[in-house]
Order: structure tokens, then C-alpha cells, then sequence
């Protein structure tokens, strides 16, 4: 019995380590939802304590009518007014916190729609949108407001290192803020089973300083720089891949799929699950159903030889 609930034990803190580790503490949402559990936990502790103590005592102790009215205020005031109290303060506590990190306040706005099975990821901009996938940077020490969407079934959007989580709806926009507190790349996920390859739909959630933030999103802004008559890049034309996804600064303009315009600047591939290695990405092209089932991309058996070749080196350059 003891080394069954050790092992519990042992599993449930495994759990909680590295980039998913939701007690972390790496952002100021996360933290506050922390606050919370540990009141919780001990609010609790004391009392069961004191049920199972008072339900000691009833049970040993003679029942001597002369001290019906004491019970009977014992009754009232433990087991109705000190519930109403104590779950009515949680309830309050909880709601604030939920203002707090769904207030539209954000110094930076970024928009995200969940698709099946990846993210799209657009930033506003003064100078307008920015639209990117599958990674979110964010500066550290700064409130960003998500704006969060779907576009055909329910997911959800959570970061457990920084704060959340919180549904994405069709139709429908909910908030939710994150405030880094740390450096570093926390990991994002689909908290919402949303079909066939919900759990590999991820990403990476990049927390960077200010300036290299900044650096990088006026990078993410600009067209992709592909050289007139790009190998790679006809081979991606007469494959059709522009249907469905968009190179900005080329004729690919499609908005099934996420944008590779800065492709190759991501740390993962296939929505946070492969990294970014050219291996895997001739891989994703020809073999895209083993690399991750259900999705909505065609596969390309046939592309092979030179043709994969130059395709892969296109879209490794992709910076
Ligand atoms: C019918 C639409 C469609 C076509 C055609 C298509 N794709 Fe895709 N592609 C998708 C979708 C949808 C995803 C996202 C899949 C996922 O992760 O759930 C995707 C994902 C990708 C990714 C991963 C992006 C990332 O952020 O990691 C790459 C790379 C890619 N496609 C390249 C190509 C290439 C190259 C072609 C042409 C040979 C192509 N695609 C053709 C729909 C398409
Ligand atoms: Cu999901």
C-alpha cells in the first residue's frame, strides 16, 4: 500500500517537470493559478482535518440530551455558514483572477485560431498583421493579450508554464493573457480533444528579451527573399503547394495551411512535434501521413531524386 502510494507520488511529480511543468512559475497567470492551488490544497487539508475530527468525536462521545442546542449550532454554523463562506470567498477569489487574465489590456496582441492540427498565428501590429504558425515568441516581462479563435471544432489553448488555459470556439473570441516571467522555450498544447491528431497538435512558446523580440517580428514581417527561378521553388509551383499555403513576396497565396513564408525560423516542424532538420522535412513531404495521421495535407510518394532535393533546400531557406 505504502510503495503503491509512493509510486503515485513519484508519477504525479514526474509529471510536473521540465517546459510543461505548470508549476514552474515562468509567467505571472501561472503563478496567480498557483497561488490558488496551494490555498486550496491546505484550505482543504484543515478541513478534513477537522470532519474527521468532529465525526471522532460524535462517535466516542455520549449523547446527553441537555446538549441538543449546542449541536444543533454546530450543525448551522460548520456545516452551513462555514461552507457558504469558504466557497463563496473561492468562488469571488477565482472570478478576479479569471478578470485578470482575460482583461483586453495587453500591450501586444496576438491572434490565434486553432485548425486541425496546428496553429494558425497572426501579431498586430502598428504596421498591420503579421501572420506566422505553429510558434509563438514573447517578450519577457510583457502582459501579450491572446486572442483566440477556431476555425471548425473546439480546442484549447495552453501554455502551462506561463498561465491558462483556455478554450478556442468556432465562431466565437475568447481572451486570454500570458506575462513572462522567465526565459526560455515553454511548451504550448491542445488541452481540447479536437479528432485525430489532437495530441501532436503543439507548438513551441519562445520567451525572448525585448529586443531580440522585437528583431524578430520585424524579421517574421518581411516577404521572403526567393530567388527568381528558385529550383525549389518551381517544384513547389507545379506541385500545387501554393493552393494551400502562402510565401509571401511569391505568387503562393493559399490559406488552408500555415504559412511558410519564415518556415525554416522555426525551432520545430509539423506544428511543435519534428525539428527543423531537412531530413525531416523530405520526410513530411513524402511520408506526411506516417509523420502525423489525419492531416489535411496530401502526401507526395512520388517526389523523389533532384526534384525533393531542390524542393527541401527551398524550404530550408526559408529563414
Ligand atoms: C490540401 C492542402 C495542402 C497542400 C496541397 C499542401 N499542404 Fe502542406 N500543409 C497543409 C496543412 C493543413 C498542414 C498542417 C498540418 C498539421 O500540422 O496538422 C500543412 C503543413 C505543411 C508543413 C509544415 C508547416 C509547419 O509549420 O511546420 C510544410 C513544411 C508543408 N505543409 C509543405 C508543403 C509542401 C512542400 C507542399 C507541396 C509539395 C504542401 N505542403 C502541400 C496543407 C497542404
Ligand atoms: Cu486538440
Amino acid at each position: 500500500m505504502k510503495s503503491l502510494a509512493s509510486l503515485a507520488l513519484v508519477l504525479f511529480l514526474a509529471g510536473c517537470e521540465g517546459r510543461h511543468n505548470w508549476l514552474a512559475g515562468a509567467g505571472e497567470e501561472a503563478r496567480s493559478v498557483e497561488t490558488l492551488f496551494w490555498v486550496l490544497l491546505a484550505g482543504a487539508a484543515v478541513i478534513w482535518t477537522l470532519v474527521i475530527g468532529a465525526a471522532t468525536y460524535a462517535h466516542r462521545a455520549e449523547a446527553k440530551p441537555e446538549r441538543e442546542q449546542e449541536a444543533r449550532r454546530f450543525i448551522i454554523w460548520g456545516g452551513v455558514a462555514l461552507p457558504v463562506l469558504v466557497v463563496g470567498g473561492l468562488l469571488i477569489w477565482g472570478l478576479l483572477i479569471l478578470r485578470d487574465i482575460t482583461a483586453d489590456d495587453g500591450a501586444l496582441t496576438v491572434r490565434v485560431d486553432g485548425e486541425r492540427w496546428w496553429w494558425r498565428v497572426i501579431y498586430d501590429t502598428p504596421e498591420g498583421p503579421v501572420t506566422t504558425a505553429n510558434e509563438i515568441r514573447l517578450p519577457l516581462g510583457e502582459r501579450a493579450l491572446f486572442r483566440l479563435t477556431a476555425d471548425d471544432v473546439i480546442h484549447s489553448f495552453w501554455v502551462p508554464a506561463l498561465g491558462g488555459k483556455m478554450d478556442m470556439i468556432p465562431g466565437r473570441e475568447t481572451t486570454l493573457a500570458l506575462t513572462p516571467r522567465e526565459l526560455g522555450n515553454w511548451g504550448g498544447l491542445c488541452a481540447e480533444f479536437c479528432g485525430g491528431a489532437h495530441a501532436l497538435m503543439r507548438f513551441d512558446a519562445i520567451v525572448m528579451e525585448p529586443e531580440a523580440f522585437d528583431a524578430w517580428l520585424a524579421h517574421e514581417a518581411q516577404p521572403a527573399q526567393v530567388a527568381e527561378g528558385d529550383a525549389g521553388f518551381a517544384v513547389f509551383d507545379e506541385e500545387g503547394c501554393g493552393a494551400c499555403h502562402t510565401i509571401r513576396g511569391t505568387e503562393a497565396q493559399g490559406p488552408v495551411g500555415p504559412d511558410l513564408t519564415h518556415l525554416a525560423s522555426r525551432d520545430k516542424l509539423g506544428a511543435g512535434i519534428y525539428d527543423m532538420t531537412a531530413d525531416n522535412m523530405a520526410r513530411w513531404i513524402t511520408d506526411t501521413h506516417e509523420m502525423k495521421p489525419d492531416i489535411d495535407m496530401p502526401a507526395y510518394p512520388g517526389l523523389q531524386g533532384e526534384r525533393l532535393d531542390a524542393l527541401v533546400t527551398f524550404l530550408m531557406s526559408l529563414e
